[in-house]
């Protein structure tokens, strides 16, 4: 559309024609802080968007509420700028009465891990078709220095100040908990390489594709990924050939774990340290069921529909 007076939603030329770049994914000027590692975020989806040509009016971004969540207002697509901690839902819905929208869901930690905690562990195990960034900067950022579940122990905060009484909770290894798991991934907006190429097999992973992305908040938790930032040696990637493609990453990040994503107990080995950060596709399963396609299945009367849900229940009985 660049160049042409081609909007949103009523562009005369037809959609194999239209050349889409960058500049035309992006909505209104982004007003989070100088710094502030959403934006690092922002430019990776908006040049994602660009190179899967995805149209923007079939594209959708639902968010809760927080400096995370203003992300829908950024873009030039559809959007839902909703509730605190009820992403989730309103992208369910979406999906299900849209499945053929391309659905991307944004949450901050606070949404995502506690507020919104028992709908992240139920859409995780629905695995609907969605794309689902956790912009985790370890803090309430837009209602100014709250602890989160992710704030580490000891860090002081408005709410805690004499440091976070608890040790955090790792949404990698709630996720990897969750039966019907289909993806966790995570990624850093500081290494802009990595964060691309885990958002483009996040966006390829038909199921619920979870990244976990850390983010930096300058104002608020200024301090806490300081260490992984300025050495990289403090940071491990998982390489596997299906994994995320490290290769750009060069010599910048030596540190290098060869893991297996279909590895399912191998990953919540590697997602429970939590002395170094480790960056990568955590697990896959392509083959978990999504529950779009397990409710529409085809089914009519009663009896055909009660041989369908014990063959469910069976697939899932140990
Ligand atoms: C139901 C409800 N409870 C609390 C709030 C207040 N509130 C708004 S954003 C927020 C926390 C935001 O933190 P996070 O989700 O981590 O996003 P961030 O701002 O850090 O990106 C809270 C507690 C609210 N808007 N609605
Ligand atoms: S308060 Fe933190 S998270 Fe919010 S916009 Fe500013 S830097 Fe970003
Ligand atoms: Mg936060």
């Amino acid at each position: 559309m660049s160049g042409s007076d081609c909007s949103l939603l009523d562009c005369g030329a037809p959609e194999a024609d239209r050349v889409l770049d960058v500049g035309d994914y992006a909505g209104g000027a982004a007003r989070w802080c100088p710094g502030c590692g959403d934006h690092s975020v922002l430019s990776s989806v908006q040049r994602l968007l660009a190179d899967e040509r995805l149209a923007p009016e079939r594209t959708m971004f639902v968010s809760g509420i927080g400096c995370s969540s203003r992300f829908p207002h950024y873009m030039r697509t559809y959007g839902f700028h909703g509730l605190h901690g009820r992403a989730l839902p309103v992208a369910t819905g979406v999906k299900l009465e849209r499945p053929d929208l391309d659905v991307f869901v944004v949450m901050g930690d606070g949404d995502c891990c506690s507020i919104g905690a028992g709908h992240w562990i139920h859409a995780t195990r629905y695995n609907m078709d969605l794309t689902v960034l956790l912009l985790d900067n370890a803090i309430y950022g837009l209602t100014k220095d709250q602890t989160s579940p992710t704030t580490p122990q000891g860090f002081a905060t408005k709410t805690q100040p004499r440091g976070s009484w608890l040790p955090p909770l790792n949404p990698l290894t709630v996720a990897l908990g969750v039966s019907n798991v289909s993806f966790v991934a995570q990624t850093a907006e500081w290494v802009p390489a990595h964060l691309y190429e885990t958002l483009k097999r996040a966006y390829h992973h038909k199921g619920f594709a979870f990244v976990r992305i850390l983010q930096r908040c300058p104002v608020w938790t200024p301090t806490i990924f300081q260490k992984a930032v300025k050495d990289a040696t403090t940071v491990e990637v998982l390489v596997h050939d299906d994994g995320v493609p490290a290769a750009e990453l060069g010599r910048s990040f030596p540190n290098r774990v060869v893991h297996d994503p279909r590895d399912l107990d191998g990953a919540r080995r590697l997602a429970e340290v939590t002395d170094r950060i480790r960056l990568g596709l955590f697990y896959v399963n392509p083959d978990a069921p999504r529950y779009e396609e397990t409710r529409a299945l085809p089914v009519h009367t009663v009896g055909e529909r009660m041989r369908v849900l014990d063959a469910e229940l069976d697939r899932h009985a140990v």
